[in-house]
């Protein structure tokens, strides 16, 4: 039987996201790994717009956002309740990705946006931190005391802002969310995902979660 099919590349944080929750729902795939400088043809006549991750299902839809991937997952299986919250997750998801991403990518990315200096990049992008930090005084996770679909979603993009100048994360004062990012950079569910894969347009295709090669 054929199966869902995900295109992926192992460090970008959209992609990390929706392996998380593909990954914790428990829906097996084939997982195509590749870099965005040599993208399978395959996956651009699916997707002609040229970003990861993409889903191809059994039935042939394409999903090729990443929060679709990660509701399309957990609709399937949700065990720890992920969509509670539902309308807050996504209003902090939005404010990820519009308006903290782009901070971030300047930051990460200094030396392309010469209009200010890796400094006032990195201050620009500090209140959405001290938002978050704000939530993480009061519980545990982003919206209470369980993990939700936020967390998750967010996780990745703060992983990369801290490891920018990780020197410089720790030594913040904002210590429940340096917390809150060591406790997923710990957990099996981020290393279950993380392996080293080997290119798809090498001839490798996997069988995930397990990451097994397809012979
Ligand atoms: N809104 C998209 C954004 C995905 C995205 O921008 N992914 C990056 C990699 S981290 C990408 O594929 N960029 C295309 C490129 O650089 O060629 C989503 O949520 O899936």
């Amino acid at each position: 039987m054929t199966e869902h099919i995900l295109y992926s590349f192992r460090r970008c944080p959209y992609a990390i996201r929706a392996r998380m929750a593909l990954a914790y729902s428990g829906i097996t795939m084939e997982l195509r790994e590749l870099i965005l400088k040599d993208k399978p043809a395959e996956m651009l006549k699916h997707s002609p717009k040229g970003t990861v991750p993409v889903v191809i299902t059994q039935s042939g839809q394409v999903i090729d956002e990443s929060l679709d991937v990660m509701l399309w997952a957990l609709n399937q299986n949700d065990p720890n309740n992920w969509l509670n919250n539902l309308d807050d997750s996504l209003k902090l998801i939005e404010a990820n990705d519009q308006h903290f991403k782009p901070l971030l990518d300047k930051y990460k990315y200094a030396d392309r946006h010469p209009e200010c200096t890796e400094e006032q990049h990195r201050e620009n992008s500090l209140s959405f931190i001290k938002r978050l930090e704000a939530l993480l005084q009061q519980n545990n996770y982003l919206l209470g005391d369980k993990i939700r679909l936020a967390d998750v979603a967010l996780f990745p993009f703060i992983r990369q802002y801290a490891f920018v100048n990780k020197k410089w994360f720790d030594q913040l004062p904002h210590k429940n969310l340096q917390r809150w990012l060591q406790h997923f950079l710990n957990s099996d569910l981020f290393s279950q995902i993380m392996p080293k894969f080997k290119l798809y347009n090498a001839g490798f295709r996997y069988h995930f979660p397990i990451n097994q090669l397809i012979e």
